[in-house]
């Protein structure tokens, strides 16, 4: 497509409806696949169909003709595309010459054909046989001293199926080296609310929208990240359910949406007001907001009126006192300065909360990736338990993850901490000791790259080196080891900066036919919602020679431990055998799965939290105490910003599908820096001034990016936005989540460095 030029403007309409419907014709037609993409689409989240590959929202209860988005169009588009990226390809370009093309050029090209390997001495990738690929891999990993030097990661679109395989082989082999997709994303719910209610995953499931009496959405960009749960923040509107949006962002779709789904609203050019509150928090305000809402509700409940539910309190918590004493502690001035918020707003708020017998707080990245993700969201629960939100229907929390299994993927083995309790399980149905000392996580993985102790990487999906932080030290990194493995279905950042030798694998996506001895098989998803269900894939496969991600972790496992006695091939031919072992590792959660996933519906896993079973030490479910404010404690500098680095409305993760953000008014343009209009005038900033961004930081690491033009945007004061992963190298390593080890990528110290001393530099 040719470049177009940069245009900047103020979005007006509301989100969804023609613009949605528009963005999808276009992107099946830019794809070629409009009679393809149409048919798929019709198959997508419906029984006996496939899953959507975008996000991880839940299929809706209520029966629908049409069940996918916008985005989840996008998403079907890329991976149906007609464009191919074939052995001539990689004939025409070197590697280098790869490497320079932007992320959305190297994705544009196509879905991978036959595996590739690197060849060093003409820097091109060229054809290599299925069988040598794997004895590739099986003599590195054969070969190393130790094998916690070998890192495994996993990006969250894998199915349950592969990503228990994955799990058994990587432990067979001898490590729990586990980075993964989620440890930057929603680690620190997986870490930070077993403590509060016993379980790390959301507690609610779809009906509960119907029953809510307040929906809170903080942090979390829906009508791009997870559009189909507009239509529930669009429901409950209509019946008159209050909705707090808590973001520093006036996220288009959370102001005003008009349903595509909706043939009257489409037809009448009308839309519905999602926000009853937006509440337009400063960067990392979220804690000294939350304890404010609290704080009138004590306020209130002294005054005698009757708003916590002291039974639950009394019959299900501990720690209630200390709570209550640091929250009425905390005082107005500081809360409304730390927060942004005036108190005026935080009264109406707690008035939302005080009135309804039922809250549901989202929540996205605008939460977990702080260096208190973990704690704020235990905050999150405790603000939940004051009024009993737990174990009640319509209400209760909801993470709202991100990729479509990433919530399986954990529940099925991908965890670098496994407990004791599960291992014990794994040797007793597999027959071998899996090794006890925890694993690296996706931070711990890179920094053993860095320090050359890690050899050989294996991704099983997802670009890594473009998602992680320190993107420089990254790629130095990656090009450091002596094998890189991407196995995918598209190409990125990750195979053009590999290791010594590199390997592409090329895998039939969710979408496609997977045929295998015993017939065609269909493989599982877990929903954010803890519901599991199957997908089965219609169209033909985008090569010939592609493998199924079930069928290489096999195979891989077979040349890398000759000696093992579980049987991979067998469970290539059939994945049942895969699920009769998964019921045999999760007997509690997964007993009869055979059975369940027959029902096209699928079946949910146990949440004890929903029946007021809390799995903590003290089985209570706990207020956590975590004293202050927050926000101004890394302030180093007066004239420091916060920047929060997001996605685009068109991007899934590091697969850029255009250069332009329809909503927030930005055309042909990702190098962009959304900033408050007067404070930029104060700074002595032009319009749309080209600015570098150098990050704040002690460690003696120079990060700067060049190259960004400044856009006018309703941002709090000291609040910067921009977009990942353009901005990743201004992302330290040292800069994440103390409990869950989650990069801090909503909340980077910079500052700006006006064009002219960029010149000096
Ligand atoms: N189309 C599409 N769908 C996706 C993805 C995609 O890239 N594209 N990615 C998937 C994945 S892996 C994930 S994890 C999810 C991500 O979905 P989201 O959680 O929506 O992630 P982000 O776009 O990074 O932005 C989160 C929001 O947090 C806000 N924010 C930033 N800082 C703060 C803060 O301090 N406080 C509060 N309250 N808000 C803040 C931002 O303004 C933004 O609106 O979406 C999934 N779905
Ligand atoms: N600064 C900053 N950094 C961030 C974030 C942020 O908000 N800000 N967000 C973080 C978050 S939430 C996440 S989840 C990570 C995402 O990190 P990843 O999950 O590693 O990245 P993706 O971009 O989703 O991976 C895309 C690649 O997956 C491959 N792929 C697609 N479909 C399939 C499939 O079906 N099978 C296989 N095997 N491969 C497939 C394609 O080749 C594609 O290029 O990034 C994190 N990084
Ligand atoms: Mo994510």
């Amino acid at each position: 497509m040719a470049e177009e030029t940069p245009r900047y403007e103020t979005y007006t309409h509301p989100a969804g409806g023609w613009g949605a419907a528009k963005a999808t014709a276009k992107v099946l037609l830019e794809q070629s696949v409009v009679g393809k993409g149409s048919r798929a689409l019709l198959s997508m989240n419906k029984p006996g169909g496939f899953k959507c590959p975008s996000c991880a929202f839940p299929d809706p209860d209520r029966e629908k003709t049409l069940e996918f988005c916008e985005n989840g169009a996008k998403a079907l588009a890329v991976e149906a595309t007609k464009k191919r990226v074939t052995r001539e390809f990689f004939a025409t370009h070197t590697v280098s010459s790869l490497s320079e093309q932007s992320d959305y050029w190297l994705e544009e090209q196509g879905r991978l054909t036959e595996p590739m390997r690197y060849d060093a001495a003409t820097d091109h990738y060229v054809p290599i046989s299925w069988d040598d690929a794997y004895e590739t891999i099986g003599r590195h990993l054969r070969a190393l001293d130790d094998p916690n030097r070998a890192e495994f990661y996993t990006s969250g679109r894998t199915s349950n199926e592969a990503a228990f395989l994955y799990s058994i082989f990587v432990r067979a082999y001898g490590t729990n080296n586990f980075p993964d997709c989620s440890n930057m994303c929603h680690e620190p719910t997986s870490r930070g609310l077993p403590a509060s209610v016993g379980m790390g995953k959301g507690t609610i499931v779809m009906s509960d929208f119907d029953h809510a009496e307040a929906i809170f959405v903080i942090g979390q960009n829906t009508g791009t990240n997870s559009p189909r749960m507009m239509s529930n923040l669009v429901h409950a509107r209509k019946k008159g359910v209050p909705i707090v949006v808590v973001n520093p962002m006036p996220e288009r779709a959370l102001i005003r949406f008009t349903e595509p789904q909706d043939p009257i609203q489409m037809a009448t050019f009308g839309s519905t007001a999602i926000a009853s509150e937006f509440v337009h928090i400063r960067i990392g305000g979220d804690l000294a907001f939350i304890k404010g809402v609290m704080k009138v509700l004590f306020e209130r409940q002294d005054a005698g009126e009757a708003i916590l539910d002291h039974e639950f309190i009394a019959q299900h918590t501990s720690g209630f006192d200390a709570v209550r004493a640091d929250v009425v502690s905390q005082d107005w001035a500081e809360i409304t300065r730390i927060s942004g918020i005036g108190e005026e707003q935080i009264r109406r708020v707690a008035d939302i909360y005080a009135r309804s017998r039922a809250t549901i707080v989202c929540y996205g990245m605008g939460i977990t990736q702080h260096q208190q993700g973990a704690r704020m969201i235990q905050q999150l629960a405790n603000f939940l338990m004051l009024k009993g939100n737990f174990g009640k229907q319509g209400a209760g929390i909801a993470p709202i993850r991100g990729h479509s299994n990433v919530q399986g993927d954990r529940t099925v083995g991908i965890d670098e901490k496994p407990t004791a309790a599960y291992l014990d399980q794994v040797r007793d149905v597999f027959g071998f000791e899996p090794p006890r000392e925890h694993g690296h996580h996706a931070i711990e993985a890179l920094q053993a790259m860095i320090d050359g102790h890690a050899k050989v990487f294996i991704g099983l999906g997802g670009n890594f080196v473009r998602a992680i932080s320190e993107t420089e030290l990254a790629y130095e990194a990656m090009r450091r080891l002596d094998l890189t493995v991407g196995i995918a279905t598209k190409l990125n950042r990750g195979h053009v900066v590999h290791g010594r030798e590199a390997l592409i694998l090329p895998v039939i996506a969710r979408s496609e036919i997977d045929r295998q001895k015993s017939g065609e098989q269909f493989i599982t998803i877990e929903d954010a919602m803890s519901n599991v269900t199957a997908s089965k894939g219609i169209l033909a496969p985008a090569s010939d020679d592609l493998r199924s991600e079930i069928e290489i972790v096999c195979r891989i496992a077979r040349a890398s431990l000759p000696d093992s006695t579980i049987p991979w091939e067998d469970y290539i031919g059939d994945y049942g055998l895969i699920r009769d072992r998964i019921a045999d590792v999760y007997p509690g959660i997964y007993k009869d799965f055979a059975e369940k996933i027959k029902d096209p519906k699928g079946f949910h896993l146990d949440v004890p939290p929903r029946r007021r079973e809390w799995r903590t030490p003290n089985g209570k479910a706990n207020f956590l105490l975590f004293q202050g404010l927050l926000v101004d404690d890394d302030v180093t500098e007066p004239g420091m910003f916060r920047l929060s680095t997001i996605r685009s409305h068109d991007q899934f993760n590091t697969t850029i599908y255009s250069n332009s953000d329809r909503y927030r008014g930005v055309y042909n343009d990702r190098m962009v820096l959304f900033m408050n209009a007067s404070e930029r005038a104060e700074r002595g900033l032009a319009e749309k001034e080209v600015i570098s961004l150098e990050t704040i930081s002690e460690d003696g690491i120079s990060r700067r990016v060049d190259g960004l033009t400044v856009i006018d945007y309703p941002m709090p004061r000291g609040a910067l936005a921009g977009y990942y992963p353009e901005l990743n190298p201004l992302l330290p390593l040292g800069h994440f989540d103390e409990i869950s080890g989650t990069p801090a990528a909503k909340s980077i110290p910079v500052r700006i460095v006006a064009k002219a001393a960029a010149e000096v530099a």
